[in-house]
């Protein structure tokens, strides 16, 4: 796999992805973001992937979508673009692989809105997350507006969005909107601590739970409940509930 703007690295079951347009803090233009999303669809297609890791290269995670692009844009041109972002952050948040975003720097509108596609977010204390669209005349438009309500409840989302002040990341921390804060030195080691955490647990459990998760954060408790059994069902269908279940009970690690 080739790309412009990310540098991909495989190790056994865990895929790093560097976002690395540093001439403009790796900010998202049209190109990039059909990279991106032909990078997750080519990762997914290796069965032997498990986890994704995506971070920016220098001091940016992503400083937001691309202004100087934005410039230009009449009612069609945003709303075509705003779809292209939308659908690609649909694609990662919905991906069957676990995507960490491992937040190394400026995680700014759409940057901050690619996090919150992500499965889980670890940042260096370093790093300053927000979402700045109103100061520049914009709304929150690949996501924001609807998955950060989600994440950490409507009255603090009203205040990052409408106030569009920068924000720390122990106070990310402190609200829940990273999972994790470390030194800039321990962020990669961290994230790919989880991950290898994750790649040591049953795939098609982790697949099923990440579906079931997402798909129930879109209806109500009710129908996530009859998602959940139904899910619960099926694992069964898999020999790796069996290799987990008699794993337990011999006293060994399971064989995933
Ligand atoms: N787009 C384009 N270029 C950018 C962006 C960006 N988002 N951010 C930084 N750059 C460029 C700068 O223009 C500069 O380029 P040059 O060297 O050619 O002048 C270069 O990157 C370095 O940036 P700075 O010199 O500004 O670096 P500083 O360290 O001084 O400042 C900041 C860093 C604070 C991050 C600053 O660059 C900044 O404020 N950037 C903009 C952040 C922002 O407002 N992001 C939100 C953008 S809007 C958005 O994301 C909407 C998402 C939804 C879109 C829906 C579409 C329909």
């Amino acid at each position: 796999m080739e790309f412009k703007h990310l540098k991909v690295n495989k190790q056994d079951k865990i895929v790093t992805i560097e976002i690395s347009r540093p001439e403009a803090l790796n900010a998202l233009n049209r190109d990039l973001l059909l990279e991106l999303e032909s990078c997750i669809a080519h990762l997914e297609e290796d069965k032997t992937n498990r986890v994704v890791i995506l971070t920016g290269t220098g001091k940016a995670f992503v400083a937001g979508a691309d202004i100087a692009a934005m410039k230009e844009y009449d009612y069609e041109k945003a709303y075509e673009f705003g779809g292209v972002g939308q659908v690609v952050f649909t694609n990662i948040e919905r991906s069957h692989l676990v995507i960490i975003a491992a937040i190394n720097g400026f995680a700014l509108g759409g940057g901050l809105e690619l996090a919150l596609a992500c499965d889980i977010r670890v940042a260096s204390k370093n790093a300053k997350l927000g979402l700045p669209e109103v100061g520049l005349g914009l709304i929150p438009g690949f996501g924001g507006t609807q998955r950060l309500p989600r994440l950490i409840g409507a009255g603090l989302a009203k205040e990052i969005i409408f106030t569009a002040d920068m924000i720390t990341t122990e106070e990310a921390y402190r609200i829940g909107l990273v999972n994790k804060l470390v030194e800039p030195a321990d962020l990669l080691t961290t994230a790919n601590a989880i991950a290898t955490s994750i790649c040591t647990r049953g795939s098609h459990a982790v697949r099923e739970a990440k579906r079931v998760i997402w798909e129930g954060l879109e209806t109500t408790q009710d129908e996530g409940m009859k998602l959940e059994q139904k899910a619960f069902g099926n694992i069964f269908n898999d020999k790796e509930t069996s290799e987990g279940l008699s794993a337990f009970l011999e006293k060994r690690k399971p064989n995933f």
